[in-house]
């Protein structure tokens, strides 16, 4: 009887080794250094204090998701960016664009919807834009700014102007399928971007436990070939460490980064959540363990910064604010005309 043919599978050809970015340390900071990023996280804060502020008492219509907790986690990314990189971001916006920085006063008057505001007074908390600035908004759409972001990517590397994209997303949005086939084609085209997951651990009321079949969300890009790396984003100089390791990896032409940024939003998704699915024990919890800004603040006394120091900051980020909400409020509305301006009108 004839001897049946050896089964065998076809032959994969072995993967190549891939290299790695190298584990980034906390940057090492001067006094001078962490004490401008303590200013631009308190500035955020007291930002989104007012924002929420001026919500409650009416002046802010449709939807507002304030940054409050996640302040390191910009301030440290913007801490390694260069002004010919991008970035792009959902809803949870207004922090990115001080980042960026645009004017607070634009930013709280686009909010209170005025005509002096970034997009006119016409966009409003999610929809705002600053190509001046490499700020490409501003999406309400759950991850749909990370193909955009890729987008970005591409476009730095077709005009080959040295730039890279950073594309924030959250815990919730790194579940959709986009997000997915965004990191397959920046791996194959080896596209200069960042992609950063904002792990507050919440999607609205959802846990990433109860989401997440992976919830170790630095490992998500693995199947791409996507190198990832998990960072305290509560520590500043935590993430303007990775933030580094992150940007010379992606500007060298070695292709995306995935960064994790463990972090914890302090207010609710939107200001209309009564954030019933967690304990305000858990909230106080992190606030007083792991607060960005106090920690930044601790540190900068055992460098020798004196309370004096602090208090002026404080004073002169709010008189910031307090201008910026001034104008906001007093500045006047869009003309009725403008209804009619900026609209795309498709025919069918
Ligand atoms: C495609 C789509 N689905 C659902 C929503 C409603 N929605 C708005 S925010 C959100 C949760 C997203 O959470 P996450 O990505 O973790 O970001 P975070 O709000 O925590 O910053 C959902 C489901 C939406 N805007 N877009
Ligand atoms: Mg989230």
């Amino acid at each position: 009887m004839a001897k049946a043919p050896a089964r065998s599978a076809p032959a994969t050809p072995a993967a190549p080794t891939r290299e790695r970015p190298p584990e980034p340390q906390r940057h090492v900071a001067t006094a001078e250094h962490l004490l401008k990023l303590y200013r631009e996280m308190l500035m955020i804060r007291r930002f989104e204090e007012r924002a929420g502020q001026l919500y409650g008492m009416g002046l802010i219509g449709g939807f507002c998701h304030l940054y409050i907790g996640q302040e390191a986690v910009v301030t440290g990314m913007q801490a390694a960016l260069k002004p010919t990189d991008s970035v792009i971001t959902g809803y949870r916006d207004h922090g990115h664009m001080l980042a960026c920085g645009i004017d607070p006063k634009v930013v709280m008057a686009e909010l209170t919807g005025r005509a002096a505001g970034i997009s006119k007074g016409k966009g409003g908390s999610m929809h705002m834009f600053s190509v001046e600035h490499g700020f490409y908004g501003g999406h309400g759409i759950v991850a749909a700014q990370v193909p955009l972001g890729t987008g970005l990517g591409f476009a730095h590397k077709y005009k080959a102007d040295g730039g890279i994209a950073v594309t924030y997303f959250g815990d919730g949005a790194s579940n959709q399928g986009q997000v997915y086939e965004s990191f397959n084609m920046a791996e194959l085209w080896k596209l200069p971007v960042i992609f950063v997951i904002e792990n507050n651990q919440y999607a609205m009321g959802t846990s990433v436990n109860r989401s997440s079949s992976e919830d170790q969300l630095f490992r998500r890009g693995e199947s791409f070939r996507v190198p990832g790396l998990q960072v305290d984003g509560m520590d500043v100089l935590a993430v303007q460490g990775a933030a580094q390791v992150a940007a010379d990896w992606a500007r060298s032409g070695k292709g995306p980064v995935l960064l994790e940024m463990k972090t914890y939003r302090y207010r609710g998704h939107s200001m209309s959540d009564p954030a019933k699915y967690r304990s305000r024990e858990e909230v106080a919890a992190v606030r007083e363990k792991s607060d960005p800004i106090e920690h930044a603040k601790a540190e900068l006394m055992t460098l020798g910064v004196d309370e004096a120091k602090f208090k002026e900051l404080d004073k002169e980020v709010r008189a910031i604010v307090a201008d910026a909400a001034d104008f906001a409020e007093t500045a006047p509305e869009p003309a009725p005309g403008e209804l009619y301006t900026d609209v795309l009108v498709g025919r069918y």
